[in-house]
């Protein structure tokens, strides 16, 4: 298992790469360039310039969170072509720049979805939040504006205002893809690239849609145990791999993220691992926690024990924290609440490698 950090860059987060150094047990960063716009080539000039700053620092950059999939791919449209030519470009560039693991994901329109991203909690902290209730009532258009406003100033993840502008438009375009259709363009997608991983010794690991469920008419597939055995079966490939995040999934609490994490990563397609927690408040109402089992409604000593039973080797990373000791940071992106989750799950492999083997 290597430890690693999800990391902005320079210029676009609040987190020094001396600090993500001073984290015990962190290798690695998971970056990526920010100042791409979806469907161009990432140019080599900039991607080793990112690596360059990243191992300066002691670091290593072998993951990429993400490279994100144009809107006109997972439509299927004509012109998906030139995006899927330049997305093998882009892989084939990380690859000779050491990266060994692509985080992407196929969700419509929305990237990870919440309607709160300062919920109070009982200890003075706060945390992103998602209420069903709430969000099937909202208009998409006045979410996006909301998100952005309560966003710290910082640009989030996934909600790049490029890709938001055309929203109406998009929607529009959507109403003639159902899950069946997402799913044939995903396989369309995979088949093309896949050579290309191959080449550059690049593994895909898509990630699982946030929340596991259809929103505002748009399909969702990356969601459960059936549509992500379909999902790797769509190329029988390594290279085409998962980003096993306990808390996307997790929202359904259906979903047995021990048991997801025994079954995939013995067939060798898990390659990078989100670790978080949340807590339920109702059905399909859940706050974000603190990594700790107690603070919220997943076990994470038995996340980490699958992690460890099939002798992960990929990447993990803790996911979102809450904001904490009055830190201003991107929501869900913050220092320090990562940083003690990085600790925890770190204590958790040490303990569960001397019980069960009496070694490392
Ligand atoms: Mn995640």
């Amino acid at each position: 298992m290597n430890m690693t950090f999800r990391w902005f860059g320079e210029k676009d987060d609040s987190i020094s790469l001396e600090q993500i150094r001073q984290i015990p047990g962190v290798t690695g960063v998971v970056g990526a360039l920010y100042d791409v716009p979806v469907g161009d080539v990432w140019p080599m000039d900039k991607i080793i310039a990112l690596k360059d700053s990243v191992e300066k620092a002691g670091l290593k950059l072998e993951v990429i969170e993400s490279v994100n999939v144009h809107e006109d791919i997972k439509l299927g449209l004509s012109s998906r072509d030139k995006y899927i030519e330049n997305y093998r470009q882009s892989i084939i560039n990380l690859g000779k720049a050491g990266v060994k693991v692509i985080c992407y994901n196929f969700m419509p329109v929305f990237d990870w979805l919440r309607n709160n991203l300062a919920y109070p909690l009982l200890d003075g902290s706060n945390a992103l939040c998602y209420d069903h209730d709430i969000v099937k009532d909202i208009d998409p258009v006045k979410l996006v504006e909301d998100t952005a406003k309560s966003s710290n100033g910082f640009t989030l993840p996934g909600w790049e205002p490029e890709r938001l502008s055309e929203l109406k438009d998009t929607f529009e375009k959507y109403k003639n893809v159902n899950e069946d259709k997402l799913f044939d363009n995903l396989e369309y997608f995979l088949e093309n690239i896949i050579s290309a991983c191959e080449e550059a010794d690049v593994k895909m690991a898509i990630h699982p849609d946030d929340p596991p469920w259809p929103l505002f008419g748009l399909p969702r597939i990356v969601t459960d145990r059936k549509n992500l055995e379909r999902l790797v079966n769509l190329v029988d490939s390594p290279y085409n791999g998962l980003t096993l995040c306990s808390g996307s999934l997790g929202a359904n609490p259906d979903n047995n993220i021990p048991d997801l994490i025994r079954n995939f990563g013995k067939m060798g397609r898990i390659h990078f691992g989100h670790v978080r927690n949340l807590k339920f408040f109702g059905e399909r109402k859940f706050h974000e926690s603190s990594h700790l089992s107690l603070d919220g409604s997943f076990d994470m000593f038995e996340i980490m024990k699958a992690y460890h039973d099939i002798g992960f080797k990929g990447y993990i990373r803790p996911d979102h924290g809450r904001m904490i000791w009055a830190e201003k940071a991107r929501p869900g992106y913050g220092l320090y609440d990562r940083a003690l989750g990085v600790t925890y799950l770190n204590g958790l492999w040490e303990a569960i490698g001397k019980m069960t083997s009496g070694g490392e």
